[in-house]
């Protein structure tokens, strides 16, 4: 089976590509758009666009060689019935989880904003998960999904660094899985978060996983004999 060697912090890894899957977390208007549900909380959703083009040309390279690609989006059914109380209630009403907005109930399945952007749309047959927490395998089917295709390497992509990437790479750490977030595919409201997100990640010698970039995978990817992609 091919191996990749991708330069990253705090050391390179060196991954078999049929154990290694794309992660793209969350790029949901609701998070990217100015109207959606990041806006309402007094962020500024400009600065998650900047992941668009990186993670389209990792997604297009991952796709050319047959990758496991899983897309999610944070939200809930239209009765909230797996939205905790404490979320739900944590900001004045108008601004919470279930509230109309412009783009539909905020966070709720179904609703245009619960949706994901069309410029890293999933094509069809890729798995889209929907998942009520922060963390990708909080109450959905991913651990297993990743087990039985013998998946142990995530790369991560997606929205936002600080809180759905970062908690999906500490669950993954935990369940035994190796994370490495690609830094311009991941992106915050605030770039000082972002920075100490990904320099937590690669603390003490990487506690949680690594942090590379796009460009790297890609020269990486490249890099790999034609016939054994
Ligand atoms: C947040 C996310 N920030 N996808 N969700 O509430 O990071």
């Amino acid at each position: 089976m091919p191996e990749i060697t991708i330069p990253a912090r705090p050391h390179p890894v060196t991954w078999e590509l049929g154990q290694t899957a794309l992660i793209v977390i969350d790029m949901q208007k609701d998070f990217l758009y100015p109207d959606g549900y990041g806006a309402l909380l007094g962020n500024d959703t400009e600065l998650l666009l900047r992941t668009v083009a990186p993670i389209q040309a990792v997604l297009a390279a991952a796709r050319k060689l047959g990758m496991f690609v899983v897309h999610t989006r944070e939200g809930h059914p239209a009765d909230l019935s797996d939205c905790p109380p404490t979320k739900l209630t944590r900001w004045p009403p108008g601004n919470r989880i279930g509230d109309p907005g412009p783009m539909g109930r905020i966070l709720v399945q179904g609703e245009w904003g619960h949706g994901i952007i069309d410029e890293v749309a999933p094509l069809p047959g890729e798995i889209v998960l929907d998942k009520p927490g922060k963390n990708a395998f909080y109450r959905t089917p991913l651990d297993e999904m990743l087990r039985e295709r013998g998946i142990q390497n995530l790369l991560v992509a997606g929205v936002t660094t600080d809180v759905c990437c970062f908690a999906t790479v500490i669950a993954a750490n935990d369940r035994g899985f190796n994370a490495l977030v690609l830094e311009d595919c991941v992106a915050s409201y605030s770039p000082e978060r972002h920075t100490a997100a990904l320099e937590t990640i690669v603390a003490q010698g990487g506690i949680f996983g690594w942090v590379s970039d796009s460009a790297a995978l890609l020269a990486g990817l490249e890099n790999l004999d034609a016939d054994e992609r």
